[in-house]
């Protein structure tokens, strides 16, 4: 009798201290460094009503409408609401009308932390389509935790790079309407007759054109000036050198200095 008391009451004293340890009793073993929430330990060691991890997480915004190629980023977060800290694997499911930029990977969520995640899809293809934020706590179990990703996709191709280059011009445009406005004010009030906007900016074309043409006529005439000013010199200069030759033969090798004097004089000279 004395055998199976003892046996009892060692298994009491040593049960603590074994590897595999559950302490709320509901089957599932605590989580150690060896065996995670991952592996199938216990999210709640101490609640004996609940041992899967529970998350707290959403999406922003919460619908979406897509025009094809068009992308929308969704903000989402994952809240681990319980005691101890998880490794989830977060994966996207996409859909048929939906191109998925997002690469699957794992996070570390400890106990009360909120994980931020941007989430971008794009428009495949015309239809209703259901995207699908899936948070995987367990190995070889189906998700922990779904945020559903409602999006339509219209049959419009989607005009991104027009309309950003668009929304950069009208602040030029009403600037420059601005000043036409103020202009056929000014022109209102200082003549006998009335202008819109329109007209102002008529006359500053017409202006504009005038200006150009009278610039260009006065470089030409300043051109053609100083053409018949060089021609003016150059004819001069021709005129006075017949003059030289007119003159005389006698004058004519102190005209031409480059010319050399004769070997046969030089010889000549030296004898
Ligand atoms: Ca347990
Ligand atoms: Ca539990």
């Amino acid at each position: 009798m004395r055998r199976p008391i003892f046996a009892v009451f060692l298994v009491l004293i040593l049960a603590p201290l074994a590897s595999a340890q559950d302490t709320d009793g509901d089957g599932y073993d605590d989580p150690t460094e060896n065996f995670t929430v991952w592996d199938g330990a216990d999210a709640y060691p101490n609640n004996p009503d609940i041992h899967d991890p529970v998350f707290s997480a959403g999406c922003d915004p919460p619908v979406a409408t897509l025009d094809l190629g068009e992308p929308v980023t969704f903000t989402c977060t994952i809240g681990n609401e319980g005691p101890v800290s998880l490794n989830v694997l977060i994966y996207v499911e996409d859909d048929t009308h939906l191109r998925d930029e997002f690469d699957p990977a794992y996070y570390d969520i400890n106990s009360g932390e909120v994980l931020e995640l941007k989430v971008t899809l794009s428009g495949l293809s015309e239809g209703i389509a259901m995207a699908q934020l899936q948070v995987f706590a367990r190995a070889n179990s189906s998700a922990s935790h779904t945020v559903d990703l409602p999006i339509e996709v219209t049959g419009d191709e989607w005009s991104g790079m027009n309309s950003q280059s668009e929304s950069g011009s009208p602040p030029d445009l009403s600037f420059v309407y601005r000043l036409l406005d103020d202009l056929a004010d000014w022109l209102t009030e200082h003549t006998p007759w009335n202008f819109s906007s329109m007209q102002a900016g008529l006359i500053v074309l017409i202006g504009s054109f005038c200006l150009i043409g009278i610039l260009r006529v006065s470089r030409a005439r300043r051109a053609w000036h100083k053409n018949m000013e060089q021609k003016q010199t150059t004819d001069q200069q021709t005129e006075a050198r017949f003059d030289e030759i007119r003159r005389g033969g006698e004058h004519e090798h102190h005209i031409e200095h480059t010319i050399p004097e004769s070997p046969e004089f030089i010889i000549r000279r030296n004898e």
